[in-house]
């Protein structure tokens, strides 16, 4: 153990994994954190369907085209879950009686301000702890926490999610929060493996906070996925210029397009880039190439859309009882409270 002292929310027999290399940031000292992408984004490629992992769509640029997203018209997903957690913040932390609030993914939006918030109002303390692989994320949260609520106790804590929430001591009452409809982006694989990580990580005083975008009329999803000022096809196709930095690789913008749409069997938003005309995509730095085929798609994010009911069963099998759903005055978006059973 590096450090004189970890604070009371670590799970003893973590310590040793973690080591602080930024002021109140906890870093896991497993340096698969940042993994490998180059890995990553060969593997799926050579997959059939061709695909990639969501997270390569978060380069600078793609962080910034994400936030302009969320300011979209067509995009109700940000605004609806702010208008549900603005409401009911109250009420949530009312049934969740904990003494920390975890966020996965995100250092502080308006959203976890709303908590955050009534955590302090009904409790007089809290402590908040994001889980994030970003450190930028988790030190720009650090200084908005301290300069918006100084009273309350920062952990932030580098590390992908399922490290990072077994990290957290199982006896202190905490709430999970992880919202955005992220779970959308799991797929069928990620999805189970996610929950049972989480389930396995909580205690018996533990609360989950989900928001899960539903499923709706395919017009109002479709539109939200390609909307009018191009933002979400250039968020897209954006992946493939992060992809030729990090590979040096020659993916070229005009020989692609954008096309998405709702999978109603699968119920989810399905957003490709599909080659224009067959060329050839070479990967120097490995030696390797392939032939991307006129009209071939390369399935580049997924976003399910949920049906509460089915998901509230659906956790149960996980260990996770609901407690609350919340939702909006045209029920397109939950945001679903779950105790872990004890
Ligand atoms: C961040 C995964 C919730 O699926 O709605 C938005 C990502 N992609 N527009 C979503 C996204 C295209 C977003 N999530």
């Amino acid at each position: 153990m590096k450090q004189e002292k970890l604070p009371d929310f670590f799970a003893v027999e973590q310590m040793d994994h973690w080591e602080i290399r930024d002021p109140k940031i906890w870093s896991h000292r497993d340096a698969a954190i940042d993994s490998n992408p180059t890995l990553s984004i060969l593997t799926t490629l050579w997959d059939q369907p061709r695909w990639l992992e969501a997270y390569h769509l978060y380069d600078q640029h793609g962080s910034e085209l994400f936030e302009e997203i969320c300011e979209l018209p067509e995009y109700y997903l940000t605004r609806t879950e702010n208008g549900i957690l603005e409401r009911h913040a109250a009420d949530v932390i009312a049934r969740a009686p904990v003494a920390c609030i975890a966020e996965l993914g995100a250092g502080y939006s308006k959203k976890t301000v709303h908590l955050l918030t009534e955590q302090l109002r009904q409790r007089g303390a809290a402590i908040f702890a994001p889980i994030d692989v970003s450190l930028a994320g988790l030190v720009a949260s650090r200084e908005a926490v301290r300069r918006a609520f100084p009273s309350i106790e920062f952990h932030g804590v580098h590390a992908r999610y399922e490290e990072g929430f077994a990290a957290i001591d199982k006896a202190l009452p905490t709430l999970f929060v992880f919202l955005g409809s992220t779970i959308g982006n799991f797929n069928q694989t990620d999805f189970p493996r996610f929950f049972r990580a989480l389930s396995a990580a909580m205690g018996p005083e533990d609360y989950l906070l989900l928001g899960a975008d539903r499923v709706k009329n395919s017009k109002v999803l479709e539109n939200a996925y390609d909307d009018s000022r191009g933002i979400t096809r250039e968020f897209i196709l954006n992946a493939f210029d992060h992809i030729n930095r990090l590979l040096e690789s020659n993916f070229q913008r005009a020989k692609m397009r954008y096309y998405s749409w709702f999978n109603p069997e699968w119920q989810q938003i399905e957003m490709y880039a599909v080659a224009v005309e067959e060329h050839e995509i070479k990967f120097p730095t490995v030696g390797a190439s392939f032939h991307w085929r006129k009209d071939e798609k390369i399935l580049v994010e997924i976003s399910r859309k949920f049906d509460p009911a089915r998901l509230q069963e659906q956790l149960r099998f996980f260990g996770l009882r609901p407690v609350a759903h919340f939702t909006d005055s045209n029920e397109w978006f939950s945001v679903l409270l779950f105790k872990k059973q004890s």
